[in-house]
C-alpha cells in the first residue's frame, strides 16, 4: 500500500510530467553526484547550473548564475491564499486558494518535461527537537536540491518520520521556464502547502526558508501558541564566561549575518552563533521563550562582506567541513578561478567577469557582482558556532532586538518600557528598502519586526499574537530597538557597526542582568553614555548627541506614518498599541 507521502509524490509527478522521479537521501556522495550532473548537464540559458571554484583557496566552492530577470524575491508575485482575503490581510497578496491552484496546475502541466523530479526529505529544527517539522519539497533543478542539503537537514529517515501521516510539509517547486510572467509563489497555509514556479532563487525555491518557516509557519504558531520569527540567534560571552541568549530581527540585507557572527571589538567579549535569519520561539515549561533555528546553513549577502566587515564568515566560506559551498550571481576573478564582489578587497583583479559572465571593468554602470548575490554555507563551517546549535530545546532568549535601516530619526538603541510597549516598539518599526528583493531601493516602508514579507497572516492580528505570548510568559525578555544606519549631515554613518555593535550589545545585557541604569524618553530607556563603552572609538561628542536625537518636530510626519500604517489593519489592530501610540503622541508633545 502506497503511504500518503508517497501518493503525494506520485500526484505530483503526473502532472508535472518529469522525466524521472530521484528520491534524495542528503549524502554528501549525492550532492557530488548532483553537482557533477549540474556542471555537466543541465544549464540555465548558456551557464552551466555550477562551475568549480578554486579548491585551493576556496574549498568546496561552486559558482552558480541565475536566470539574469531572477535575482531577489519577488513579494509581488506572493500570494498567501488563505480561504478569505480578511485572514491574509493588507500585508499580503491575496488569491483564493481554488483560483491559485488552478492557475497554477495550468503553469505547472508538463514542467518538468525533459528533467528529473529531486524528492527532498527534509527537517526544519534538530529532528530530536519537540519544535522541529517534517518537511518534503519536490524540484526540478540541482541547484535547488544542493542548496536544500545546506539549509536544512536533509535526510531519509524524515520519511520514516512522515510514516503513514499526511499532514507532513508539503512544497512543489519548477523553475519553469524562467519567465517572470509566469513567476507565483502561493502559500496554502490550511495545507501546509508551498507550490512556487518560475524562480530558483533562495527565498522563491528553498521553500524550507521564507515559505515555510516564516509564511507557514507563522500561522501554525498562531493557532499552536508560537512565533515564527526572520531573527538571528546568537550567544554573547562576557569576559567571565557567562553567555546571555539574544535574537534580533532586521530587515533583509540589513546585517543579520554580520551580527550573528560579530567579532568583537571588546576585550573579553565574544558571540556565539545560533543561528542568522529564523528563529521559532516557544514559551519553554520554565516560562522563559526558548528559540531554536529550523535551518543549518547561512544564505548570506555577498557585497561588502570581508575580513574587516565579517572575519569569521571568510572563515567559513573557505571552510572545509561541511559541502559544498555556493556562490551565486557574484563575479569571477578569470586568473585565479575565484569568486569576487565589491567590498571584499579594494583591489579590483583585472581580469573580471560579473555576475552574468561577461567581462567587466570600472568604470561601469552596473556592479561586477549583483548587488543581491549570495552565499550558501553550512553553520557548522562557523568558527563561532554556538556549542548549543544542536540542542534540541534551543537556548533561552533574555533580550529581543527589533532593528530597521533609518538614515534619520531613530536612536542607536531604546529599550522598550515592558513586552507591550515593545510590540508597538516593533510594529511601528520602519526601514529603508534593501536589494533582497525586487523593488526600489532605499524607501522607507513600515516593517515591523522584519516580518512584513513574511507574515503569513494578517498582521494585526500577529501583533495580537505577539501580546499574547507576552501575557503567558513568566519572564518575559526585554525588548530593544536597534538602528545602525543613523547618518549625520553629509550622508556618512554615525555609527562604526560591525565587530563595533557589542558595545550595544553589552549595554543590553548589563540592562539584562539590572547592571545599568538608563534614561528614560518618550520612545522608551536609553543609555547613558557613560554606561556605553565608547574606549578607542573617536565620535565627537555632537554625533554621540545625533545618534541618540529624538526631534519633536522630524516626529510629526513619522507619527503620521504609523498611523497610516496601523489604520489598514482596522478591527485586527489590538486597541492596547493605539494607547502606545497616543501615548507616544503625547509624549512627544511635551517634549
Ligand atoms: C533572506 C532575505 O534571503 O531576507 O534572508 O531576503
Ligand atoms: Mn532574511
Amino acid at each position: 500500500m502506497a503511504t500518503p507521502l508517497e501518493k503525494w509524490v506520485e500526484e505530483q509527478a503526473k502532472l508535472c510530467q518529469p522525466d524521472k522521479v530521484y528520491w534524495c537521501d542528503g549524502s554528501e556522495e549525492e550532492a557530488r553526484r548532483l553537482i557533477e550532473i549540474g556542471m555537466k548537464k543541465e544549464k540555465i540559458g548558456d551557464n552551466p547550473i555550477f562551475q568549480e571554484l578554486n579548491q585551493n583557496l576556496w574549498p568546496n566552492a561552486y559558482l552558480h548564475r541565475s536566470h539574469p530577470t531572477d535575482v531577489a524575491r519577488t513579494e509581488h508575485l506572493t500570494f498567501v491564499c488563505h480561504p478569505d482575503k480578511d485572514t491574509a490581510g493588507p500585508n499580503n497578496n491575496w488569491m483564493h486558494p481554488d483560483e491559485a491552484k488552478e492557475k497554477m496546475r495550468k503553469l505547472s502541466n508538463g514542467c518538468m518535461k525533459g528533467r528529473t523530479m529531486y524528492v527532498l526529505p527534509y527537517m526544519m529544527g534538530h529532528p530530536d527537537s519537540p519544535y522541529s517539522k517534517a518537511c518534503i519539497q519536490l524540484t526540478d533543478v540541482s541547484y535547488v536540491a544542493v542548496s536544500m542539503r545546506i539549509m536544512t537537514r536533509m535526510t531519509k529517515k524524515v520519511i520514516e518520520k512522515i510514516g503513514n501521516r499526511d499532514d507532513f510539509v508539503k512544497g512543489l517547486h519548477s523553475v519553469g521556464d524562467f519567465d517572470p510572467n509566469k513567476r507565483f509563489i502561493m502559500h496554502f497555509p490550511d495545507e501546509h502547502f508551498v507550490w512556487s514556479i518560475g524562480s530558483g532563487y533562495g527565498g522563491n525555491a528553498l521553500l524550507g526558508k521564507k515559505c515555510f518557516s516564516l509564511r507557514i509557519a507563522s500561522y501554525l504558531g498562531l493557532q499552536e501558541g508560537w512565533l515564527a520569527e526572520h531573527m538571528v540567534i546568537l550567544g554573547i560571552e562576557d569576559p567571565e564566561g557567562n553567555i546571555t541568549y539574544i535574537t534580533a530581527a532586521m530587515p533583509s540585507a540589513c546585517g543579520k549575518t554580520n551580527l550573528a557572527m560579530l567579532q568583537s571589538t571588546l576585550p573579553g567579549y565574544k558571540v556565539w552563533t545560533l543561528g542568522d535569519d529564523i528563529a521559532w520561539l516557544n514559551i519553554g515549561p520554565d516560562g522563559r521563550l526558548w528559540a531554536i533555528n529550523p535551518e543549518t546553513g547561512l544564505f548570506g549577502v555577498a557585497p561588502g562582506t570581508s575580513l574587516k566587515t565579517n572575519p569569521n564568515m571568510l572563515i567559513t566560506l573557505k571552510g572545509k567541513k561541511f559541502y559544498p559551498t555556493l556562490f551565486t550571481n557574484t563575479a569571477l576573478n578569470v586568473d585565479t578561478n575565484e569568486p569576487w564582489w565589491e567590498g571584499l578587497d579594494t583591489n579590483i583583479p583585472k581580469n573580471l567577469l560579473d555576475w552574468q559572465g561577461k567581462p567587466w571593468q570600472p568604470p561601469a554602470e552596473t556592479k561586477a557582482a549583483h548587488p543581491n548575490s549570495r552565499f550558501t554555507v553550512s553553520i557548522y563551517n562557523s568558527p563561532t558556532l554556538s556549542k548549543e546549535f544542536d540542542n534540541p530545546k534551543g537556548v533561552p532568549i533574555s533580550a529581543i532586538i527589533l532593528g530597521g535601516r533609518r538614515t534619520q530619526l531613530i536612536p542607536l538603541v531604546v529599550e522598550a518600557f515592558d513586552w507591550e510597549h515593545g510590540v508597538f516598539s516593533g510594529a511601528r518599526t520602519g526601514s529603508e528598502t534593501t536589494a533582497a528583493a525586487i523593488h526600489k531601493e532605499g524607501v522607507l516602508r513600515r516593517d515591523p519586526m522584519a516580518m512584513l514579507p513574511f507574515c503569513g497572516y494578517n498582521m494585526g492580528d500577529y501583533f495580537r499574537h505577539w501580546l499574547n505570548i507576552g501575557k503567558r510568559l513568566k519572564h518575559p525578555p526585554k525588548i530593544y530597538t536597534v538602528n545602525w544606519f543613523r547618518s549625520d549631515d553629509e550622508g556618512k554613518f554615525i555609527w562604526p557597526g560591525f565587530g563595533e555593535n557589542i558595545r550595544v550589545l553589552k549595554w543590553i545585557v548589563e540592562r539584562t542582568q539590572n547592571k545599568v541604569g538608563a534614561r528614560e524618553t518618550p520612545l522608551g530607556n536609553i543609555p547613558h553614555l557613560k554606561d556605553l563603552n565608547l574606549d578607542g572609538l573617536d565620535i565627537p561628542e555632537a554625533k554621540l548627541n545625533k545618534l541618540f536625537e529624538i526631534n519633536p518636530n522630524q516626529w510629526q510626519n513619522e507619527l503620521a506614518d504609523i498611523k497610516k500604517f496601523f489604520e489598514q489593519f482596522g478591527q485586527h489592530l489590538p486597541e492596547e498599541l493605539w494607547q502606545h501610540y497616543y501615548n507616544l503622541e503625547k509624549a512627544l508633545q511635551r517634549g
